[in-house]
């Protein structure tokens, strides 16, 4: 198992290109924003934060982006927006990027911020309500989603896997708004410390991580902190070894391979599509 798996590391060297020119496309369109929105994933903040962008941005105005709030425990958000606004002292708001009622906040923010930012230079507001801003975050987090849902069209390119975005794109937000989509960019400095989060969110592409291992790490979590997600998927003694409860998995949900054995790998990719898919509920896997 351990020598098909591709570490992280050695990714690291051979992650496809527009990877590792998004932390150059980054750097190079700075000057031509006036925010950036950082969006994480509301389900694993910390893995979906990116040191590497964030030295990039320095200080830079900024607005962190909780995306796919739908998908999260709600008392968890609420207190990892509570956390980053106290600690760091700046804007976050926790959305659904596909819903406008709640995205349309975001713009709401932006020109208090804007507003807030030109108070305290001195700086006389010259066109009011104008700005442009670019999204950064990792891949797959929802980037393009944002900026579609915040255009009323989809004029961005989406897809349920890493890697949909692979040249930057302006979209116009009716006249005053700019949007700018960014490729994906994983944080290569903590990234094996937070690996089997940013595969189970779906930031790393299927067929590159051991989906056994991950269904296995998923289901470790849930014994230690979701008990009852467990208690209701199986209705026999949870407390064995998750490959074995992985078996179980296999067994009711029919997988079987043609020698009549459980299909693990189908059983383990199926686990985990039903939580990208909260399926299974609303499980944040990153606490504050
Ligand atoms: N449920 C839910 N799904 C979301 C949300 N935001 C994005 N998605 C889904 O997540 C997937 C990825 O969305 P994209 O907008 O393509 O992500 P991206 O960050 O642009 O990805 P790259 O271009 O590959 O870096 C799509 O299937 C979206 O429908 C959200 O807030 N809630
Ligand atoms: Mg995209």
């Amino acid at each position: 198992m351990e020598n098909e798996k591709i570490k992280m590391t050695e990714r690291k060297s051979w992650f496809p290109g527009h990877m590792k020119k998004a932390g150059f496309l980054i750097k190079e369109n700075l000057k031509n924003v006036d925010l950036v929105y950082e969006l994480i994933d509301s389900r694993a903040p910390v893995a979906t934060r990116n040191s590497s962008i964030l030295r990039i941005l320095k200080n830079k105005l900024r607005l962190v982006v909780l995306g796919k709030k739908d998908l999260a425990d709600d008392f968890i958000t609420k207190s990892w927006v509570k956390k980053i606004k106290a600690e760091e002292k700046i804007f976050a708001v926790a959305v659904n990027c596909k819903e406008f009622k709640q995205t349309k906040e975001i713009i709401k923010i932006s020109k208090q911020i804007i507003k807030e930012h030109q108070e305290k230079i001195g700086k006389k507001n010259i066109i009011k309500n104008k700005f442009r801003a670019m999204v950064v975050g990792v891949p797959n987090v929802g980037k393009s989603t944002l900026i579609n849902s915040l255009a009323r069209k989809k004029k961005a390119k989406t897809g349920n896997f890493p890697g949909v975005t692979l040249k930057e794109q302006w979209v116009l937000i009716g006249e005053n708004i700019s949007l700018l989509d960014m490729p994906g960019k994983l944080n290569f400095e903590n990234v094996e410390e937070n690996e089997f989060f940013l595969e189970l969110i779906g930031a790393i592409k299927n067929g590159e991580f051991d989906e056994e291992e991950v269904a296995c790490f998923l289901l470790d979590f849930l014994k230690e902190n979701k008990k009852e997600v467990l208690k209701k998927i199986f209705n026999c003694n949870i407390n064995i070894p998750s490959h074995f409860l992985l078996e179980e998995y296999a067994k009711k949900k029919f997988m079987f391979l043609k020698n009549a054995e459980v299909d693990i790998k189908r059983a383990s990719e199926f686990l985990i599509k039903e939580f990208r898919e909260a399926k299974i509920g609303k499980i944040s896997l990153q606490k504050p």
